[in-house]
């Protein structure tokens, strides 16, 4: 019997886990549901921890290792599976990657088991009966011969399950781009996905069948998080890969919402088509605090939709986005960018269809073949996968060889797509979101907004293309370019959603000219028109034109090595004296200095304001 269980998520942000701290919901309910049976069971999540592996076990003594993993984290899992060893400890790796391939985890000495699948039942009968024998689910070492013992039924009745162990946890996890107003947790209310998405690993992880929790025991749960987090006000994703799998469900959980009345925003992640199906239950989830939704609509392509088996069509897309549009959601669809038959030229008309038809958020995954998957097993046979470091299996690297597209070109297609996507008219769409009850925007919050976005931008992209700035810039300013024009877009509103009356009568009417120029691509400029009473234009054009009262001239390449050198007062001044010498006479400058003045002014009453309504700030 094991009594002293350490439970390890392995550290190595990738993608979205720049955009929120990841919290190990699986770990969790392995930690639940054996914590009435050991001495003691430990999460340590090495994301946070300061201190090695190798201190936990000298302080804890744990007799078996459990650590998760997904395929980016293989490497480290492992590193970390060495140290466990060193220490003479047995070794148990669970996850949808481990699920996938447990021979190739088996092969090396420091993994003694795998847990393929769900692992609650599967672990709760090693650590009772000690050893892996005829225990379903899990596969292991038998004296150099691997043993892979069948499969353990997926778990029918998940309300049984214990709630995941959150009191284990030992750090606050945090939301970077949404605002720290709120809190973040997560919650599991079914299992799997009845899609058969040939990219995805669900098929192989739930074999395309899915289960669910009742929405009794949702709620139950929910009231335990509330009262875990003090009662202050939440945010919550559910993790479900498909969480209107049934919507009867769904509708009896928006009953109980409403009878709680929980402070609570949730986001969960679902299919177009039963979005589509449902346009009353989508009002009545909307109504009830549901009302993040992030859909996997992969391409506008229908050889594309049937080619990865998605089951769905533009049509119901469309459907979808508008429904949930009119329901005042936020709604966020996914592009899959790089499968084989893809060119160039459709790849580039993703973001402009997303804009289309109203998505309010979009990220553009590469095609990735994870191991252990038909879509792996086929390009692995066709002599294609040129990438074998899986650390770059994160939806962010290309891995295979494309019929029509480099692997480089791709790279910069993703940073293309995302850049062609946010322009100033899709962040005041976002913003008229976030104040659908009558009141502006405070333009502090809206810049921070943008610079949260920028940030996890630059740290995912950094991750992408490891620091190699210069691609980046090149597909910067391509999509840029590609999205001039003379005309004036519907982003003058931006001035009815934000609050910006001061900065505007203090800037009177002004042609702010803001020019990005870099040594690899012509240059572009964005021209904002201001009147007392608003902003009447924003417009990107090619070049730079000459009627601007205010010259902004920013240097991409000198900008991003200041950014990625320096920390020091003059490092942090110096575009904005850069910005002052690119004026072109005394009146630009006298200009410029009323932008910055405005701006400060802005800020700083901003923050009196605000202090004002909220006089606690100033008790700390
Ligand atoms: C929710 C989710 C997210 C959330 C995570 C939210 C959070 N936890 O805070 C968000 C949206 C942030 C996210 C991000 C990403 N995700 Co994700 N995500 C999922 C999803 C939908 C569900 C995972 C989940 O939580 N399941 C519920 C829990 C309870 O299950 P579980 O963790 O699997 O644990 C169970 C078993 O696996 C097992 N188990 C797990 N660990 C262990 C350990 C031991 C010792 C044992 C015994 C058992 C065991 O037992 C647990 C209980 O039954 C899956 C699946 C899907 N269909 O899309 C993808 C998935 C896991 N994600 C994936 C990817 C690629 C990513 C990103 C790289 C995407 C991107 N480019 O941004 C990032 C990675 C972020 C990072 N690591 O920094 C891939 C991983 C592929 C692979 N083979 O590794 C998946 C499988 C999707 C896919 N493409 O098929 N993701």
């Amino acid at each position: 019997m094991f009594k002293r269980i350490l439970l390890v998520n392995p550290n190595g942000r990738k993608g979205l886990g720049f955009a929120a701290d990841l919290i190990p919901i699986g770990l969790e309910y392995i930690a639940a549901v054996i914590e009435d049976i050991v001495d003691e069971v430990r999460i340590i999540d090495m994301e946070f921890e300061k201190k090695p592996l190798q201190y936990f076990i000298d302080a804890f003594h744990p007799d078996l290792v459990g650590i998760t993993m997904s395929a980016t984290e293989h490497y480290e899992g492992l590193r970390l599976a060495k140290t466990a060893k060193e220490n003479n400890i047995m070794t148990v790796v669970g996850g949808y990657h481990p699920t996938l391939v447990p021979e190739r985890l088996l092969s090396y000495p420091q993994i003694d088991m795998v847990v393929r699948g769900e692992g609650e039942y599967a672990i709760r009968e090693l650590v009772l009966k000690g050893s892996p024998g005829g225990i379903p689910g899990i596969s292991y070492k038998n004296n150099g011969r691997l043993v892979h013992n069948k499969d353990r039924p997926p778990i029918q009745n998940l309300d049984l399950l214990p709630f995941p162990a959150r009191h284990l946890r030992r750090h606050k996890y945090n939301h970077h781009i949404n605002s720290r107003e709120r809190e973040i947790d997560v919650i599991s209310t079914s299992r799997g996905c009845w899609g058969r998405c040939s990219f995805c690993c669900e098929p192989a992880m739930s074999k395309s069948r899915q289960r669910f929790r009742s929405p009794e025991n949702v709620m139950k749960e929910l009231l335990e998080v509330e009262s875990f987090h003090n009662e202050k006000p939440l945010q919550i994703l559910a993790v479900d890969p498909h969480f209107l799998g049934d919507p009867k469900r769904t509708d009896i959980l928006c009953d109980l919402l409403h009878e709680h009345r929980l402070d609570v925003i949730f986001s969960v992640m679902t299919r177009a088509d039963v979005v589509a199906r449902h346009p009353e239950l989508i009002k009545k989830m909307c109504e009830n605090g549901i009302l993040y939704y992030e859909m996997g609509l992969e391409s506008p392509n229908i050889r594309d939709l049937n080619n990865t088996k998605k089951g769905i069509t533009p049509e119901i897309q469309r459907k979808a986005v508008k429904i949930l549009r009119d329901n005042g959601a936020n709604v966020s669809g996914t592009f899959v960018i790089g499968l084989p038959e893809q060119t160039e030229e459709e790849i580039k008309q993703f973001p402009l269809y997303a804009k289309e038809i109203g998505l309010t958020s979009t990220a553009y995954g590469i095609a990735t073949p994870f191991p252990g998957t038909g879509f792996y097993e086929t390009l692995e046979e066709e002599g294609r996968i040129i990438e074998h470091d899986l650390t770059k299996y994160d939806n962010m690297h290309p891995i295979f060889d494309t019929k029509h597209i480099t692997m480089k070109r791709l790279e910069e297609l993703a940073v293309y797509c995302m850049i062609r996507f946010w322009t100033i008219d899709a962040l005041t769409e976002q913003a008229a979101l976030k104040v659908n009850n009558g009141n502006k925007m405070d333009l502090k919050d809206f810049m921070q907004d943008i610079s949260k976005k920028m940030l996890f931008a630059r740290n995912a992209g950094d991750d992408m293309l490891n620091g190699n700035s210069s691609n980046t810039i090149k597909a910067i300013m391509e999509a840029l370019n590609d999205s001039s024009s003379d005309e004036c877009n519907g982003n003058a509103r931006i001035h009815e959603v934000v609050e910006m009356s001061r900065l505007l009568m203090i800037l009177g009417n002004q042609t702010i000219q803001c020019t990005l120029r870099t040594k690899s691509a012509p240059q572009v400029s964005y021209i904002v028109k201001t009147t007392k009473r608003g902003i009447d234009c924003i417009k990107t054009v090619q070049g730079k034109h000459d009627n601007a009262t205010i010259n902004l001239d920013i240097n991409l390449d000198t900008m991003i090595s200041d950014i990625n050198d320096g920390t020091g007062i003059f490092q942090k001044i110096k575009p904005y004296i850069q910005l002052l010498v690119s004026s072109k006479n005394t009146m630009q400058s006298v200009n410029t200095i009323r932008l910055f003045a405005a701006l400060g002014t802005e800020a700083v009453s901003s923050m009196f304001f605000r202090r004002m309504n909220n006089p606690m700030e100033y008790i700390h």
